[in-house]
């Protein structure tokens, strides 16, 4: 089969043809690790909004991200550049790049031209964007738990979902700044029962996959050279879908994808993640077929299914 190392250099996007590796692991006594935080950052997402604070300690963090709302949504980290505002961010970068996704939408433009458009709306610091983390996505009435280690700064934090109509999460609300601050917490970094580590397209899982609570650490070993990274997604299939059609779905280029309603229910999972970073995720899982699948190099096969017995 073909397969395109090309990957558009843009949070957000990808992912045509793939491959399907089935791992089969066998389920074995779960060992849920407690969560060793004692200072929880709650963070609510609904249709179309976060409810969060305006300041977090920097070091490491620990994210209760609750989705009280009726559609799946996912929260993305991203740092600004020194000399960059996050008005700056949201008004020189995401309007042009929100725009693109529009042109897409309504007049069917090709990748060809959405690369163009990007290329030469986006202000230069677009391309250096330090992304740093975050939860997967998570289907409504859910909670996961991310554990991150930032650097002190301003921060994006954002769902670039899609609603019923094709409209952006961000665009609707799900846009705003998080200050990190120079007060370093106290928190360490907790106990990982299942370690995934990903390195340029490939992905390793270790650990017991059994029914129950997991404490899941993702670390990011090296990035591709081509494209932004590696992010991980968990997704419970059921007998009416499969990869390729979770894949297919997050693919941001269909007009249809990251579109509300999603064809499985999302556990969580981590976003992108600077190169050598190592974040952490709960994941609560019951007996049956997951796919853990990294969205940003999903054309080049990087995802793993797995049975939970
Ligand atoms: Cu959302």
């Amino acid at each position: 089969m073909m397969i395109s190392k090309f990957v558009l250099p843009l949070p957000a996007f990808l992912f045509i043809s793939m491959m399907l590796i089935g791992i089969q692991s066998r389920a074995q006594s779960a060992v849920p690790e407690p969560n060793s935080q004692s200072d929880i950052v709650l963070i609510t997402a609904s249709d179309y909004a976060f409810d969060a604070p305006k300041e977090v300690a920097s070091g490491w963090t620990t994210f209760e991200y609750k989705n009280e709302g009726n559609e799946p949504h996912f929260l993305f980290l991203t740092r600004m550049p020194e000399d960059v505002t996050f008005d700056e961010y949201a008004g020189d970068a995401l309007v042009p790049f929100n725009a693109v996704w529009y042109a897409l939408r309504d007049e069917g433009i090709n990748t060809e031209e959405v690369y163009e458009r990007l290329g030469a709306q986006m202000p230069d610091w677009f391309w250096t964007l330090e992304f740093t983390g975050g939860a997967g996505l998570i289907s409504a009435g859910r909670t996961t738990d991310v554990t991150l280690n930032l650097e002190p700064g301003i921060y994006a934090m954002e769902c670039y979902m899609k609603t019923e109509d094709g409209e952006l999460h961000s665009m609707e609300g799900m846009l705003r700044e998080l200050v990190v601050s120079d007060t370093p917490s106290e928190a360490a970094a907790p106990e990982a029962d299942i370690a995934i580590t990903l390195s340029n397209f490939e992905m390793a899982i270790d650990g017991n996959l059994s029914p129950g609570n997991h404490t899941v650490s993702v670390h990011v070993a090296e990035n591709p050279e081509e494209g932004y990274g590696h992010n991980v997604h968990v997704a419970r299939l059921t007998e009416d879908t499969d990869a390729q059609e979770v894949a297919e779905w997050m693919n941001w280029f269909d007009v249809n994808g990251l579109q509300n309603p999603s064809p499985v229910i999302f556990a969580g999972g981590m976003q992108l993640l600077p190169e050598g970073g190592t974040g952490y995720f709960s994941l609560d899982m019951e007996p049956g077929r997951y796919l853990f699948y990294s969205e940003y190099t999903g054309h080049l096969g990087v995802f793993q299914e797995v049975t939970v017995e």
